[in-house]
């Protein structure tokens, strides 16, 4: 098998990787980045790159014969998932035994499939999530850099206050009032500007045609146009795409060694790679780095991991529910993709829940009000390795979800109170289910900073590996996570390339 070698590999190409190929970069060290999905930046027969959540066809899933979207009905009918071809799309949705977690594959990772909401956590519960950080530190250089590079923008309240693609969120908002509850707005790394002339009809429809979690085509500052763009303008930067790392080890001389398999259209394995490097960096996602680490670990090829190598998972809290609206209170059957406000109880020590508001767009009056609440769940589960599958198992119950929901029943039973609504129980499978705490849109931990690495995230145990994702973050971070994500990543490069590669 072929041995490429680079003084630095990055593995994955979202939040925590992307910063990582940048900072690298920039300071003139050669790097590959290896990253499973594919570069979605080629129009398919339709003129289009990405599919619609409206007309999903095989570019919107990581190879799967039938879309598997977050709502699975209406009405209890099966009319929100399509059959759609084998292909490496660009959303999946991974199994685990009580929970399943959506993430972006391609390159710009989750950036491709998300919200946008682009969420600064608050000071004090991100000092107590990472006690050993100097959040004075964070707060001053790193959030602000980080927002600085995704592109954070806010949408114009009067916009906001006047449009019909935003009667969802308003109405949302007088219903939290009427129970005393405070809303809040959300920045995004949407353009709004852009939005703004998508409703006026001078630009191509994208957050405001039902486009997001199979992509935009449009609008939205992904990190192909941010922070990998600028990557590959240093001229020190390559992506590969389409190689899934599956093994890492040492070789004596104390480089790593990846094993890489290349995949074709189908996910046949067409050729498998080696690659040698001096510093590695893993940015697979909580799933992808929690994977390789206690694959590696087990398996004995890195055997000095740390013990806690696949511990500290969470699911941020995530419960997505919907409640039923009054016939004379209409959401509005245009309603754009991108959330920009959120339910803020989560100084309500009793109870603490920040709920976005979601947008279920249908292109039809359905009355529903959708919501994706982040719950302080403070249950945590592990990963271990699965001899037979040669995978990972994820250690999450039921009952550990069961927890977010009972958070989530707490918050909104009073918002229904107040306003003589009830839930809907036709949104999620035909089991008359009203809380959604079976999967996750913020998968956290299994490489938890300051446990399986240092304070900086470089890996205990082994000198010039480092963590840079999710995978860091203690299971819950309060809000939505890319933004944290990205500004520890900044931190921990900052640190690095000052101490750790100096000749
Ligand atoms: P991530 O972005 O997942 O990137 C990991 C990358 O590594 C992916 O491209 C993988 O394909 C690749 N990879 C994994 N394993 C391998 C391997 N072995 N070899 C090669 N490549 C590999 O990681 N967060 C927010 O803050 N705001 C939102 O509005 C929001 N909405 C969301 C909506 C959806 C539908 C989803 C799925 C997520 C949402 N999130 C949101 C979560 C956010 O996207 C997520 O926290 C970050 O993307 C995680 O960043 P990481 O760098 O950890």
């Amino acid at each position: 098998a072929a041995v490429e070698s680079a003084p630095a590999v990055v593995v994955g190409s979202g939040y925590g990787a992307a910063v990582a190929a940048l900072r690298l970069g920039q300071a003139g060290i050669r790097t590959v980045v290896l990253e499973m999905g594919r570069l979605w930046n080629t129009a398919g027969p339709d003129g289009k790159i990405f599919c619609s959540t409206a007309d999903p066809d095989q570019r919107s899933m990581w190879f799967r014969t039938r879309t598997e979207a977050p709502l699975a009905s209406f009405l209890w009918l099966d009319v929100v998932n399509k059959d759609v071809g084998l292909y490496p799309g660009v959303l999946d949705r991974v199994h685990f035994d009580h929970m399943s977690v959506f993430v972006g594959r391609g390159v710009g990772g989750g950036s491709l499939v998300n919200g946008s909401m682009a969420v600064t956590p608050l000071p004090s519960w991100f000092a107590e999530q990472f006690p050993t950080v100097d959040a004075t530190e964070m707060y001053a250089t790193y959030f602000p850099r980080a927002r600085a590079m995704l592109g954070v923008n806010t949408v114009d309240p009067a916009w906001f206050e006047s449009t019909e693609w935003y009667r969802f969120s308003r109405v949302s908002r007088r219903h939290a009032a009427n129970a005393g509850l405070r809303t809040t707005f959300v920045p995004s790394v949407y353009d709004f500007a852009y939005m703004q002339r998508e409703a006026a009809g001078t630009a191509t429809k994208s957050a405001l045609g039902q486009e997001v979690i199979y992509g935009n085509n449009h609008g939205k500052k992904s990190l192909d146009k941010t922070y990998l763009a600028s990557a590959l303008g240093t001229g020190n930067v390559t992506i590969h795409t389409m190689e899934k790392v599956r093994g890492i080890s040492r070789a004596s001389d104390g480089t790593y060694l990846l094993t890489a398999d290349r995949i074709d259209g189908t996910g046949k394995v067409v050729e498998t790679r080696q690659y040698g490097c001096t510093y590695l960096f893993l940015g697979g996602g909580s799933l992808g780095t929690s994977e390789l680490l206690v694959r590696a670990r087990d398996t004995g090829t890195l055997p000095a991991l740390d013990g806690s190598v696949g511990a500290g998972w969470g699911n941020n809290g995530n419960v997505m529910l919907g409640r039923a609206n009054h016939l004379w209170d209409t959401v509005g059957a245009n309603q754009s993709t991108m959330p920009v406000m959120g339910i803020d109880d989560w100084a309500n020590t009793a109870n603490p829940v920040f709920a976005e508001i979601a947008p279920l767009p249908m292109g039809l009056e359905h009355w529903v009000s959708l919501y994706l609440a982040i719950t302080k769940n403070p249950q945590r589960a592990a990963f271990t390795y699965d001899a037979a599958s040669g995978g990972v198992k994820l250690g999450w119950s039921a009952a550990q979800s069961a927890v977010s929901s009972g958070m989530a029943k707490k918050l909104f039973d009073r918002i229904n109170a107040a306003n003589s609504t009830l839930y809907r129980y036709d949104l999620f499978g035909s089991s008359n289910k009203v809380f959604a705490d079976d999967f996750t849109y913020h998968p956290l931990g299994g490489c938890v900073l300051g446990k399986a690495t240092d304070d900086y995230g470089r890996v205990k145990g082994y000198s010039k590996l480092y963590v840079t994702d999710g995978s860091l973050v203690p299971g819950n971070i309060g809000v939505n996570p890319f933004v944290t994500i990205t500004a520890l990543a900044e931190r921990t490069m900052a640190r690095v390339l000052v101490e750790d590669t100096a000749p």
